[in-house]
């Protein structure tokens, strides 16, 4: 094991609702993913006669793929290298000792991955909670960075010790979709910060943690890695009135309905 979890600050997430790990994907990793993502727009570039339009090839081949987007999105989502970086990520947060303090009985933990391509606001999130993906009530979220994050390169805005008041109540955005409003937040006396970090450092979250994009206003794509931790044997009883998962099986029909965020998928 690489050693990649020096120090896992419970106290601090659960006091903030978030915690930021330093260094969690390694350098050569992170050269890794670039040649990986290099390569395999190079070429499906050039197998396809795609014409080059900005300044990474994968995110012309995105856009070229049109309604085909997403059955190319989700083989990216495949790539080894990241499979295997989270299954290390995963297992040293079980030896930082996340599973034992949290009481996890059988965890399930399962990456994905999101691209906010130059000049494209689509998968955008308002701010949330993550009731589109959470169904245990054990459970957290990691949002790892690939490539820089600030206010430019596009990042994610969290707002420290959100998650500790239960579900949130929700407006309809300008798109129509559910969103939590920003004076909802002043009116408790909490406010949004966002999150400047290198490629590679990390943030574990609780999913309860209102948090959403900023976007991506640079000409190269922000990508992240994201993991879910959940404890299975936690998992929400729709049936039982007073689990508290069920409002966001509630959200998530809502948000289905309006066809809207919360578990934006490209
Ligand atoms: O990276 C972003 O833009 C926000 C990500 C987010 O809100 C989420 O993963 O739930």
């Amino acid at each position: 094991m690489a050693g990649r979890i020096a120090s896992l600050d419970f106290d601090q997430l659960e006091q903030d609702g978030f915690a930021v790990l330093r260094g969690l994907v390694l350098p050569h990793e992170l050269a890794g993913f670039e040649h990986d993502i290099a390569l395999v727009g190079d070429k499906l570039a050039e197998q396809r006669g795609i014409e080059r339009r900005s300044a990474e090839a994968i995110a012309d081949v995105l856009v070229a793929a049109g309604r085909h987007r997403s059955m190319l999105f989700d083989h990216v989502k495949k790539l080894f290298s990241l499979a295997r970086l989270s299954v290390e990520i995963g297992t040293e947060l079980e030896q930082a000792g996340l599973f034992r303090r949290g009481g996890v009985a059988v965890p399930i933990v399962w990456p994905t991955l999101r691209a906010d391509l130059p000049g494209e606001g689509s998968y955008e999130l308002p701010l949330h909670q993550d009731y589109a993906t959470t169904r245990c009530r054990t459970a957290w979220r990691l949002w790892i960075p690939l490539r820089g994050v600030d206010r430019h390169h596009g990042t994610m805005e969290v707002v420290p010790r959100s998650h500790d008041r239960g579900p949130y109540p929700y407006s309809q955005g300008d798109s129509g979709g559910p969103l939590i409003d920003r004076r909802e937040l002043t009116a408790r006396g909490l406010s949004a910060q966002s999150l400047e970090l290198p490629a590679g450092d990390g943030v574990i979250f609780n999913p309860w943690l209102v948090h959403g994009s900023v976007p991506n206003r640079s000409q190269r794509t922000k990508w992240v890695l994201l993991l879910h931790v959940q404890d299975l044997a936690a998992f929400v009883n729709p049936d039982a009135p007073t689990d508290p998962v069920r409002p966001f099986l509630e959200m998530t029909e809502r948000g289905h309905a309006a066809s809207l965020p919360g578990g934006a998928k490209q």
